[in-house]
């Protein structure tokens, strides 16, 4: 069993701060779960042009309002505590925050947790890529 508590593992480098968001990652790849877990803060105002080409993820809202926007369709789809976006179909996307909000996020394949957005939104799948947008 493992336990872990996000009020100490964002006192340490599993809490990632990037442009508009930040996240603590409470479970990765080696732990040998098959996907990872975080808790991911999007800034009040932010605007995400996301495309996860190489993971599966689901993301549930935990508090805060905002809006996922589906460019493949362009159905907007609001975002409330509750929600749960599922991007099961690599889905670009863009995802905006009306207020601060806090969401549970789950990868498959699970996140190395050194990864940062490449230029397309995207983790690469070695963990390396060092560029963001
Ligand atoms: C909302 C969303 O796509 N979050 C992604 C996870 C977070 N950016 C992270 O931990 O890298």
């Amino acid at each position: 069993m493992i336990v872990r508590s996000l009020q100490e593992a964002r006192k340490t480098d599993r809490r990632v701060v990037s442009e508009g968001w930040e996240s603590t990652r409470l479970l990765l790849k080696n732990d040998n779960m098959g996907f990872s877990f975080h808790i991911t803060t999007i800034y009040e105002g932010a605007e995400l042009h996301l495309h996860y080409q190489n993971h599966l993820e689901s993301v549930y809202c935990v508090s805060g309002e905002g809006e996922v926007e589906n460019l493949d369709d362009g159905v907007v789809y609001p975002i409330q505590p509750g929600t749960i976006y599922i991007l099961d179909k690599n889905d670009k996307h863009i995802l905006r925050a009306k207020t601060e909000m806090e969401m549970a996020c789950v990868f498959n394949p699970p996140l190395h947790g050194k990864e940062v957005h490449n230029a397309d939104g995207a983790y690469e799948l070695d963990g390396e890529e060092v560029s963001d947008k």
